[in-house]
């Protein structure tokens, strides 16, 4: 039965019954019984795999087909009404010729199968910040998905009303998940989604990257907001006061870690603590003080299995021991749980890889888990989820912090001069690819803001878009900028900065800067720390004030290679790259010389 009377809503749903021709339809009312219910009936498909109870309470492993791991940002599109509203990062496609090619594919498709209609709001219910979306799948994978990392069902369109119109439609098609005809495509201006042949993750939990990033960041820059790929945490010191940080690196390059950071033994002590808002996305929206604020809309963590335990992210481990999704990973068949590479030094002998096949881990050659291999766990697993999780009005940013994968070039930290400095900073983010997307593994690309393959409309006019927002900002009021590093090498391939916990170090100057509490060494890419003044307490035998010199090391001559790759990049963008930018690449190439 439908849940709404909301006519655009009942429009939308029955065109598509027509389209793709489901034996039934079920709408997705949020309730525990229901979802129990597509539970067991995934595991008598074999669709998933319930997992040891005692153990793991509530958790089911999942596999896709090896040819659908991670998203595909070649079949990736923008359907906007010319080529330059998408911007010349993005793969674009005529909307016309798009739905038509997208509705030839998911004719008829859903014939045999259950359609799925997910009503869900990504943000707190009724919160001024929230959006509302449909998502209509065949897949059950994805509804209960879409129930752990969006808030689903009854209480979101009770709240919607029956009039509004302000909502994302977004079709997913499982069809037979051929990768030669599988799109993912947004169309920004009518706020649809379409994503066809694919039952993996961000390629079809269509309120993630697709409708949180894609089609909130046109929205937001319609609407005055921002969309962005950064997690948000909350740092209390011992006086218990919390300043929160937003900060975005590309996919798989330690956006959960920082987030859910356990400080070092020192810190801990002293009664430091990090506390968790999101861990992938944040909405930024000014406040009525006139300072930035920041929700996280979902509801939930899709994070990186590998690499992920008890020493590096113990918060992200214990976030998936109940009410947990794994997709991909390997499963231990002697106690009935999952394994992956990084868990700990005991891979299982008595296995299932992630394709399927048995799999001894001690014997084995091959991975035993997908490097893209993923936990869907609860935020309120989080034992460190902020008590502001929950709240509507969001939290107020005190900085944001840019950075990625570099092992030369670019230091462990370094602050904009101001605002539009702080622009150009996240503009000229580069990064070595992961595992996260398919295609090459650690290739240099550059990755502005990390939304490379997340902006809604073209590039040239998001930057324009912070650039505004940072022009509606009393000085005192925007948010400092920064730029951090934590995988430099050293010759010998090996990582110069600890990271993960000791990433602490580094927020405690950045908060230091915000506060003007630290002085800092002005060079010619921006404001670097003095080496006494991060704290390496704790750190002996490992970090040197030497070594950390090297670390904070700004090398002119390879930033002036680093210019002309950033001058080329520039170049694509033509009229919608703003003057402000080109201004800042010039002075920093004055700078350098
Ligand atoms: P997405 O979910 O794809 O957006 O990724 P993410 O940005 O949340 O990355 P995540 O925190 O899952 O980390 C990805 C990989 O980076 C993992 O293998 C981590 O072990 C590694 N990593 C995270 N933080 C650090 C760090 O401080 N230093 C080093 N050397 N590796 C790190
Ligand atoms: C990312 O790739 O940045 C992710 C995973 O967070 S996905 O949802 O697949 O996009
Ligand atoms: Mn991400």
């Amino acid at each position: 039965m439908a849940l709404t009377n909301n006519k655009s809503i009942l429009d939308w749903v029955n065109e598509k019954i027509d389209l793709v021709k489901p034996d039934e339809v079920m709408w997705i009312d949020g309730s525990e019984e229901q979802l129990d219910a597509l539970r067991k009936e995934a595991c008598e498909t074999g669709e998933m795999t319930k997992l040891n109870e005692e153990l793991l309470p509530g958790c089911y492993l999942h596999r896709t087909k090896p040819n659908d791991v991670a998203r595909v940002e070649g079949r990736t599109f923008i359907c906007t009404e010319t080529k330059e509203q998408a911007g010349p990062t993005n793969n674009w496609e005529d909307p016309q010729v798009m739905y038509k090619k997208l509705y030839d594919i998911a004719r008829d498709s859903y014939k045999g199968r259950t359609m799925y209609v997910i009503p869900y709001s990504m943000g707190p219910v009724g919160s001024k910040f929230s959006k509302v979306g449909i998502e209509i799948t065949d897949s059950i994978y994805v509804v209960l998905n879409m129930s752990i990392m969006t808030r689903v069902g009854k209480a979101v369109l009770d709240c919607f009303g029956d009039e509004n119109n302000d909502w994302v439609r977004g079709l997913h098609c499982k069809c037979d998940v051929d990768e030669e005809q599988r799109y993912i495509c947004q169309f920004p201006q009518d706020n649809t989604i379409i994503s066809v042949n694919s039952a993996y993750g961000g390629n079809v939990l269509l309120g993630k990257k697709c409708f949180a990033l894609r089609i909130a960041s046109y929205q937001g820059k319609n609407e005055g907001w921002q969309a962005e790929h950064m997690l948000i945490l909350g740092v209390e010191n011992p006086k218990g006061e919390v300043k929160y940080i937003c900060a975005a690196f590309p996919s798989a390059c330690g956006k959960t870690n920082l987030a859910m950071l356990v400080p070092p033994e020192g810190y801990k002590k002293k009664g430091y603590k990090v506390w968790c808002v999101g861990d992938d996305i944040a909405w930024i929206r000014k406040g009525a003080d006139g300072r930035l604020y920041a929700i996280n809309p979902e509801n939930g963590f899709f994070g990186v299995a590998p690499g992920t335990n008890e020493k590096s992210n113990p918060n992200a481990l214990a976030s998936t021991k109940s009410g947990t999704i794994f997709t991909n990973v390997a499963l231990n068949l002697d106690n009935n749980t999952v394994w992956w590479e990084g868990l700990d030094k005991n891979p299982p002998e008595n296995a299932i890889e992630w394709k399927g096949q048995p799999w001894n881990g001690k014997e084995s050659t091959e991975k035993g888990a997908h490097p893209n291999s993923r936990f869907t766990a609860p935020a309120k697993n989080c034992p460190c989820i902020s008590k502001e999780f929950e709240n509507p009005d969001g939290v107020p940013i005190s900085a944001f912090v840019f950075g990625g994968r570099r092992a030369a070039l670019t230091p462990l930290v370094y602050q904009s001069r101001d605002w539009n400095h702080g622009v150009f900073v996240g503009s000229i983010m580069a990064s070595e690819t992961t595992a996260a997307a398919t295609g090459a593994v650690g290739v240099v690309r550059r990755d502005p803001m990390a939304m490379l393959p997340f902006c809604g409309y073209d590039m040239g006019d998001y930057w324009q878009h912070w650039i505004d927002i940072g022009e509606t900002l009393d000085a005192d009021k925007a948010p400092k900028i920064f730029n951090v590093n934590w995988f430099r090498k050293d010759e010998d391939g090996n990582f110069m900065w600890p990271g993960f916990g000791d990433n602490l170090r580094v927020l405690e100057w950045i908060i230091k800067r915000c506060e003007g509490e630290v002085e800092a060494d002005e060079t010619a890419i921006g404001y670097l720390p003095k080496a006494e003044d991060i704290n390496l307490e704790g750190l002996e035998g490992e970090v040197t004030l030497d070594s950390l010199k090297s670390i904070l090391d700004v090398d002119k001559e390879l930033w002036k290679k680093e210019t002309a790759g950033i001058e080329e990049f520039y170049g694509k963008f033509g009229k919608t790259l703003p003057a402000e930018l080109k201004k800042e690449l010039d002075t920093l190439k004055a700078n350098l010389d």
